[in-house]
């Protein structure tokens, strides 16, 4: 059982979400998220959710959400965060989430909306653009604000909700005094952005790419060893780092070497006049590893849903107390009255 009953501690604090859109998260979340959560878990306070209100942004069916919300969270258990250190909880769970996020919008210009690219690449890919996908970046700046957090380990991709997070805490602390903490990003470098294995340019992502061009942590091994082998490359058969003039080889370099620990100018050296064949047999393998102990955790722990609902309550118990606090703060700051008692 998860000791989840310990005190907020005097690290600073990190804080991250994935949302629940898919059965499986992929190997863009694994790497360009995941690994730094888990590497941070011990010098921080975490807490870690699953980010089911933002979820809601794309339709889907109600019994779908809440399979894909559980197995989010065991995801991030078998992943290696230990529900020990970490509060591990659903978004949804703890109220003020969407209630900070009411405040952050009376905060919020249209234009600043207008400009974020995740929705523009959103609605130009066919996504039926609804209220709250507009407004999805204040819900994530209040997810953040409401625990402090200093740092935010996330891929590439949310690098500019952090900015108007950033910018947002900084306005309502000059216009209402000090009342939130501006967070940092925490973007690992070269690994922040996996692309999609058939079209290179472009992020892979659990809501756009085609099957072909995922890796998800949960498939069948055989699955993903051909559609790594059917990666789009491109004719020069050499294996070199390249992100302009080589996406989809260099995309793989990055798999490998996040994976297997190998920095990628010894793979380019290791597979100097090979061609792409063995190359990719190899990433195949090396993502098969590091893939397999999930399936069998996420057997167990999928096995046992009261004891994962458990896990989140206990999550959700710990983020509710330090949210609440910083509810109390921001309602006193706008001028909202306290409720009789
Ligand atoms: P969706 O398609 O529903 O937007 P997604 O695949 O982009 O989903 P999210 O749940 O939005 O995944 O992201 C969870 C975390 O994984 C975030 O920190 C995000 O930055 C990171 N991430 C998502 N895609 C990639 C990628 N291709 N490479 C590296 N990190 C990624
Ligand atoms: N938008 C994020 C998920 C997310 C998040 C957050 C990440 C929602 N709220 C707060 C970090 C902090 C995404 O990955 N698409």
């Amino acid at each position: 059982m998860a000791g989840m009953a310990q005190t907020p501690t005097s690290r600073p604090r990190i804080l991250s979400g994935m949302q629940p859109t898919s059965d499986s998260l992929h190997i863009g979340n694994y790497i360009g998220a995941l690994t730094s959560w888990i590497g941070l878990q011990d010098d921080f306070e975490p807490y870690f959710f699953v980010a089911d209100l933002h979820a809601l942004t794309v339709a889907t069916d109600p019994e779908v959400v809440r399979r894909r919300t559980r197995l989010t969270a065991a995801q991030y258990i078998a992943a290696g965060i230990d529900t020990d250190r970490c509060a591990v909880f659903c978004q949804s769970h703890v109220r003020e989430h969407a209630e900070v996020m009411w405040v952050l919008s009376c905060q919020t210009a249209m234009g600043e909306m207008e400009r974020m690219t995740q929705f523009k690449d959103k609605v130009a890919k066919g996504q039926k653009a609804n209220v709250g996908l507009f407004t999805y970046p204040v819900l994530m700046a209040g997810d953040i604000l409401l625990y402090d957090a200093q740092r935010v380990p996330v891929g590439e991709d949310q690098r500019q909700h952090l900015e108007i997070t950033r910018d947002l805490a900084v306005r309502f602390n000059q216009r209402f005094g000090e009342t939130f903490v501006v967070p940092e990003p925490h973007i690992l470098k070269q690994s922040a952005k996996i692309m999609d294995l058939q079209e290179p340019t472009a992020k892979m992502s659990k809501t756009s790419s085609s099957p072909k061009g995922m890796i998800d942590i949960l498939d069948d091994p055989k699955r993903i060893a051909k559609n790594i082998r059917s990666a789009v490359t491109d004719g020069e058969g050499e294996v070199r780092y390249d992100p302009e003039g080589k996406p989809g080889v260099s995309n793989l370099l990055v798999i490998h070497s996040a994976l297997s620990g190998t920095p990628v100018d010894e793979l380019e050296r290791r597979f100097e006049g090979q061609g792409y064949g063995s190359f990719k047999g190899e990433v195949a393998d090396v993502v098969v590893d590091a893939v397999a102990p999930f399936r069998e955790r996420i057997e167990e722990l999928t096995s046992d849903p009261a004891e994962l609902d458990r896990i989140l309550a206990a999550g959700a118990e710990r983020a509710r107390t330090v949210a609440a606090a910083t509810m109390d703060r921001v309602r006193e700051a706008v001028g909202l009255l306290a409720a009789g008692v």
